[in-house]
């Protein structure tokens, strides 16, 4: 069981900026599974993609892991011969965390595809040949000015045949798009519980640290970055996966 969201529930004299420390950790699987529409699809998704996509005796990354859902979900579905798993992220709570994940899910299931769990900043880290990548929910993190560079890397890491799924948060250019699926996107949270104030202050501590791209400028920096093809594969209001294949 995991700790239910409750840190932007009482008013903040003033609100900070959003960090992924303990806190987040530990009511983490419950905040996201709230905050946004489509995540328990996508994830489990993730895991059938990859499976189709991951080749024999390769690696797979899943970058900016938090607690290692989308390798729970590779692990459940991979059926590749010597595959192996390495999930990233730069924020030690969740790394902690994700690794005791990973060590239950090995004490109840046999025979999982092995995963190790690396704390370090994706932008600082040296690919290796891989068949899969997954971002879900990372990119949005990432300086926009250093977005290119990082895919480009993964494009240049990616084997012929290989894929990289990327989750993201939209923003739309027409004001009335984007203020409808705003508003619908805040009913969903409302009707997970969380009361107007949450909503308010979760919003102004991450504004400053998500940075968002419309889905046409995602497609068009995938093709800046040397993937033959790229394609919204789901959206859910304003959050929604790309499958970008090498
Ligand atoms: C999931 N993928 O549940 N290097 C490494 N990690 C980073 C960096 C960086 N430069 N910047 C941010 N992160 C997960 C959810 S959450 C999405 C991903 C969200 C990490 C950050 O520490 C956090 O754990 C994650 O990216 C984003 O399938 O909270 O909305």
């Amino acid at each position: 069981m995991t700790d239910v969201d409750k840190l932007f529930a009482a008013p903040l004299p003033q609100v900070s900026d959003f960090v992924f420390d303990h806190n987040v950790a530990r009511v983490f699987p419950d905040m996201i599974k709230r905050s946004i529409p489509g995540y328990p699809t996508i994830v489990e998704n993730i895991g059938v993609i990859a499976a189709q996509y991951a080749q024999p005796n390769t690696l797979i990354y899943d970058l900016g892991c938090s607690l290692g859902a989308a390798t729970q979900s590779m692990r459940r579905h991979l059926r590749s011969e010597g595959c192996r798993i390495i999930a990233v992220d730069n924020a030690e709570a969740m790394t902690q965390r994700c690794q005791e994940y990973l060590s239950a899910q090995d004490s109840m299931i046999e025979e999982l595809v092995p995963a190790s769990v690396v704390h370090g900043d994706i932008l600082e880290l040296e690919l290796q040949p891989c068949s899969v990548v997954v971002m879900n929910f990372t990119l949005q993190f990432i300086a926009p000015e250093r977005r290119l560079k990082l895919l480009s890397s993964i494009r240049q890491a990616l084997l012929p045949g290989g894929v990289l799924i990327l989750s993201e948060k939209f923003r739309f250019t027409e004001p009335a798009v984007q203020h409808h699926l705003e508003q619908v996107h805040w009913a969903f949270k409302r009707a997970n519980g969380y009361s107007d104030l949450e909503i308010a202050q979760k919003r102004s501590a991450i504004e400053n640290i998500m940075l968002l791209d419309t889905p046409q400028a995602h497609l068009e920096r995938l093709q800046a970055a040397g993937f033959s093809q790229a394609y919204n594969w789901f959206q859910c209001f304003n959050f929604g996966s790309i499958m970008a294949h090498a």
